[in-house]
């Protein structure tokens, strides 16, 4: 499907600086040294309900993964998923009797709009779960023919015992595992299980869901995590760069995918840091579509929220802290905008060249959006104080923010 339209990145003075990125497998900062081309695989939407501003921490921390990397003059080959069927999508128009691709599409669309908005970049190849079926049929076949695959009345399970590496992603132990899995998505209590951990690669057409063709699998529609294996193995191979999405997902969703993938081609690994974002809250629980706590981008907008002030929020945060969304952090944020705004609106200003190199810096650190902020801080402060004579500053700083903030002032 297509993605949305990309903003300009501007390009800096000087040399860009290679990322330091905190991996879950590792449980420490590795460095991420892509070679020309960095590849990544974002986890995408779920599409039964508007983007929200946790979903919107999630992409700005990977769009800031590829910001850093454009600016070491790398090309970055990005992509991204859509859920665009699944049990939660279901359910959803099941309940509100509207017609559950009809669903997808409007909040696929909606997401592109607010992506656009934020000035997130757009991936290379945005792909579908129902587009990407095709490939996936045949992987499963694959894992079942190697013996890593079985079958329970008519659905198609992975084995997790198949993969000696399993559990190296998110290093939990069983019982903690057993209750992640029950809560997001998995069925650990269905009897006939080889382990309580196997997920769903295939699940058999149940009367009243929609199906596709699965050539020896019967008819079905896919797993999850096979879902985003498929996508990620046909446009970037094994051995990518990161694999990103919210900590949500570390367990099971990318501890699955990484199995999937290293069995299926007996590599490892599937990527070479897995990255997970902090969870957003709202009034003190974690904003999510099924509990209802949200705050959407697009309400936001729709009430005159400037977009950059949106992200310049999201940027007040380190992106693996948990964090509670309030009307006081938007207000900073947009009090940050204004002082910002003014301090670059002026014909020059004080000298900035430590600014990017300071942005650059922290940013390389695991992403160190509050130290980053705080250098433009610092400088906006300098010029509201007393000012300066350096022509060229308040256009560095806005290129500077534009290009590796994202945030266009
Ligand atoms: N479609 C799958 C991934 S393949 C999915 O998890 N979709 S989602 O719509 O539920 O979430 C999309 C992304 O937003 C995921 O990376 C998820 O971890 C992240 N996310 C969801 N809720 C929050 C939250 N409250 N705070 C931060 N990130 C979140
Ligand atoms: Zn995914």
């Amino acid at each position: 499907m297509h993605a949305w339209p990309a903003s300009d990145v501007p390009a800096l003075p000087g040399e860009g600086r290679d990322l330091s990125l905190h991996d879950t497998a590792t449980g420490g900062p590795v460095a991420v040294v892509p070679g020309p081309v960095a590849r990544i695989y974002v986890c995408g939407i779920t599409p039964y309900d508007a983007t929200h501003i946790g979903h919107a921490a999630t992409y700005n921390a990977f769009d800031l993964v590829q910001r850093v990397w454009l600016d070491t003059k790398r090309q970055v080959h990005y992509v991204q998923n859509v859920t665009d069927v699944d049990d939660p999508l279901l359910e959803r128009a099941n309940v509100t009797g509207e017609d559950w691709t009809a669903l997808a599409e409007r909040e696929t669309a909606l997401f592109r709009e607010d992506m656009t908005a934020l000035r997130m970049l757009p991936p290379a190849h945005y792909i579908g779960a129902v587009e990407a079926i095709p490939g996936i049929v045949p992987l499963v076949e694959r894992l079942r023919e190697a013996g890593a695959a079985y079958e329970l009345d008519g659905d198609i399970y992975f084995s997790v015992e198949s993969d000696e590496a399993f559990g190296k992603v998110s290093r939990l132990d069983a019982a903690t595992m057993r209750m992640l899995s029950a809560e997001r998505g998995g069925d650990p209590d269905r009897p006939g299980k080889k382990n309580p951990l196997d997920p769903i690669l295939w699940l058999a057409a149940r009367e009243g869901e929609p199906s596709w063709d699965g050539g020896s699998l019967g008819p079905g529609r896919p797993g999850w995590h096979i879902e985003c294996v498929a996508i990620a193995l046909d446009h970037l191979g094994m051995g990518f760069d990161v694999q990103g999405g919210g900590s949500d997902l570390a367990f099971p969703h990318h501890e699955m995918g990484a199995s999937h993938a290293q069995v299926l081609t007996g590599e490892y690994p599937f990527a070479k840091a897995y990255v997970h974002a902090g969870m957003v809250a709202l009034h003190g629980e974690k904003m999510s579509k099924s509990k209802g706590n949200l705050v959407f981008v697009s309400d936001l907008r729709r009430e005159g929220v400037d977009p950059a002030a949106i992200r310049l929020t999201l940027l007040a945060q380190h992106y693996r802290s948990d964090w509670e969304w309030t009307d006081a952090v938007l207000a900073e944020a947009v009090a940050r905008l204004d002082r910002w705004r003014s301090a670059v609106s002026r014909p020059d200003g004080p000298p900035a060249d430590a600014v990017l190199d300071e942005i650059r810096a922290a940013l390389a650190d695991d992403l160190d959006t509050p130290r980053a902020l705080a250098a433009v801080d610092r400088w906006a402060a300098l010029q509201a104080a007393s000012g300066g004579t350096d022509a060229g500053a308040p256009g560095l700083v806005s290129r500077t923010v534009d290009a590796l903030l994202g945030v266009a002032l």
